[in-house]
């Protein structure tokens, strides 16, 4: 079978949308780091249908950082891929031309930190996860220990995290007296421009002896801009049977296309440091206050996700919409949901009944096969804004916090590594090993566990674990659900509210 290219695009079956616009007068202005398959499900999509409408101004070069994987399938593919938005009972293909180019960092270093330094260049975007910020998720400071940032300050001009490059890059650029780029960071962050904006501040703070420029880091902050974003599509990770079912549509193979939901949202805060796209004539919202919808999505949206991973991967439910078909387990994320959104200012104009139906809809689409072990990754890293920034909110008004207490308590069980079925349930997690061997050495009581995970400051803060009606919460919650399973503790009145 053929493969997906520039030149295929007018020989694949009809009822595929392609680019109209003319691919080869793209510039490039945008170097997106993270090449996976969310920023190709989400940004790379509003500048498509930026393109579309003909501003072909705004190409991205799209770099991964660690496998070269995406940049091995798409550079024969000339940048291209297919967007398959999979609704119950419908599908749409859509192929994307917008990544003007696609690189890994280990093998052309040379031109993405080239690209990063450009004049043309003018929004550096990010993807990265969590973990790629090099943060402790919960005082939000860069990790000084981090090995990583350990390694990039050891060698300041050669880079591997993305808070390297952009320092590196920063410092390049004032070198050579070019304008600042603006730093758009797309990841489910708290307050992610000001966090990847505090990250790299002390970074350079750090590295400015190294780069021989004592003025680097003020330069940073009083030139470069840090836009908060809220983003929202879900995109499973895509499986053997989507490339097939892509193959089919198209009539040619396309072996990184990208899987995800009709729904999608992008809100930014206007507060550039250079020229941007007009994202907002393709559907995104820029506004001055992004803080209420970040919230709002991480407590809301991702909250409940975290949720069904731990109680549903514990429960053996291996897909979000599964994990949804359980009456009780839906039960439970709606009351999660009520108690987080008494957290929340909610976003003028948006109404939160109908914010959180649409919600509850997204997650029972049968179509989409999203993995709860995909979510239940780098617990460390999400639970922290998903679900302690609302448990302190609550504990500070003094409502209960037993619903988000299970949730911390199900992700304690998870790490012992196997469902109540017996499965094995991977633990894939920058602080993995840590947290793994902690639960193991606590034994069985149900304390020495909770006071073995609690003592993670990183990811619980000095606080948390001194609070004691929330430490008694986790430790009844845990008690259940070792004791009695997820199941039990479901129906219990405490956690079904009534
Ligand atoms: C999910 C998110 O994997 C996860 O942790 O909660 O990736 C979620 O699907 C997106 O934020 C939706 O926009």
């Amino acid at each position: 079978m053929d493969r997906l290219s520039q030149r295929m695009l007018t020989a694949l079956k009809p009822g595929v949308a392609i680019p109209s616009y003319d691919r080869a007068r793209m510039e490039t202005r945008i170097v997106h780091l993270g090449a996976g398959a969310f920023h190709r499900s989400h940004q790379a999509v509003y500048t498509d249908s930026l393109m579309e409408g003909g501003d072909v101004r705004w190409g991205i070069l799209a770099a991964s950082l660690r496998s070269p994987a995406i940049s091995q399938a798409l550079a024969p593919q000339d940048g291209l891929y297919t967007l398959l938005i999979n609704d119950d009972g419908e599908r749409q293909a859509r192929v994307i031309g917008s990544l003007s180019r696609v690189v890994c960092l280990a093998q052309e270093r040379e031109l993405l930190q080239a690209r990063l330094a450009a004049p043309s260049t003018e929004i550096v975007s990010l993807t990265i996860t969590e973990k790629g910020y090099c943060y402790e998720p919960a005082s939000g400071a860069l990790d000084e220990r981090h090995p990583d940032i350990l390694a990039d300050l050891a060698a300041p001009q050669r880079p591997g995290t993305a808070i390297g490059l952009l320092v590196a890059a920063i410092h390049e650029r004032k070198r050579l007296g070019i304008k600042p780029f603006t730093i758009l960071s797309c990841d489910n962050l708290p307050a992610n421009g000001a966090t990847v904006r505090r990250v790299l501040e002390r970074y350079a703070e750090l590295a400015q002896p190294r780069f021989g420029d004592g003025d680097l880091r003020r330069h940073f902050l009083e030139h470069y801009a840090c836009p908060g974003t809220m983003v929202d599509r879900i995109t499973p990770a895509v499986t053997e049977l989507d490339r097939q079912e892509v193959a089919r549509r198209l009539g040619v193979f396309d072996a990184a296309p990208v899987v995800t939901e009709p729904f999608s949202q992008w809100v930014i805060e206007d507060a550039f440091s250079s020229d941007r796209p007009a994202w907002e004539d393709v559907g995104a919202t820029l506004t001055d206050d992004v803080a209420a919808f970040e919230e709002m999505k991480l407590r809301l949206l991702n909250g409940s996700h975290s949720a069904l991973a731990y109680l549903g991967g514990l429960a053996g439910y291996e897909t979000v919409a599964r994990a949804m078909c359980d009456a009780h387990l839906a039960g439970f994320i709606e009351r999660l949901m009520d108690d987080a959104a008494l957290t929340l200012t909610m976003p003028a104009g948006v109404d939160l009944e109908a914010y959180r139906r649409s919600l509850l809809a997204r997650f029972r689409n049968g179509a989409l096969n999203h993995l709860t072990a995909q979510i239940a990754m780098d617990g460390s890293q999400k639970l922290p804004q998903r679900i302690l920034a609302p448990v302190r909110h609550r504990l500070a008004r003094g409502l209960d916090v037993e619903r988000h207490a299970l949730v911390v308590a199900a992700w304690i069980r998870y790490l012992q590594g196997r469902s109540e079925h017996g499965a094995t349930l991977a633990i894939n997690d920058p602080m993995g090993d840590a947290l793994t061997g902690a639960v193991a050495a606590a034994g069985p009581s149900v304390e020495g566990r909770v006071e073995a995970v609690l003592g993670f400051g990183q990811v619980f803060g000095q606080d948390l674990p001194r609070d004691a009606a929330f430490v008694r919460s986790v430790e009844r919650a845990l008690h259940v659900v070792s004791s009695k399973g997820v199941g039990a503790a479901l129906s219990m009145p405490a956690y079904r509210g009534i």
